[in-house]
């Protein structure tokens, strides 16, 4: 793996945690462009080590597929899950992606939300 300026190490893998916000579509793009792709959250730990996001920060999940059905930007489902209190609930039925909401206490923090809405993102590679 090459090691670019900026980029967090935990684990076997690199973080890189945007300063901008976009779409998800357009974050995943960032992401892809550098040989990463969105954050996928399979361990406690990881959960733990994405505190320091921004508060609205797009992870690599997303209903858009099929509705109710969550998955990974890399196909795989959900192991473990951190879905805030009440989430998903496709408000409006337009929310397919998932942000890191880290305004909450809890490690409970996921929320869906329109994919076309702009906030921060984290890559993993
Ligand atoms: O109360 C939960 C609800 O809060 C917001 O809608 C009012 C969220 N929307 C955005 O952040 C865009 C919903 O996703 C959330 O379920
Ligand atoms: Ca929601």
């Amino acid at each position: 793996k090459r090691c670019f300026k900026g980029w967090k190490k935990f684990g076997s893998s690199y973080y890189y945690f945007s300063n901008g916000r976009k779409n998800w579509a357009e974050s995943r793009q960032y992401c892809r462009e550098m040989g990463a792709d969105l954050v996928i959250i399979n361990s406690r730990e990881e959960q733990e080590f994405i505190k320091e996001a921004n508060i609205y920060t797009w992870i690599g999940l997303s209903d858009a597929q099929t509705e109710g059905n969550w998955k990974w930007v890399d196909g795989s489902r959900l192991t473990t899950v951190y879905w805030r209190k009440g989430e998903p609930n496709d408000a409006h039925k337009d929310e397919d992606c998932a942000v890191y909401l880290n305004e909450v206490v809890s490690l409970n923090t996921w929320n869906d939300i329109p994919c076309s809405y702009e906030a921060g993102w984290i890559c993993e590679l």
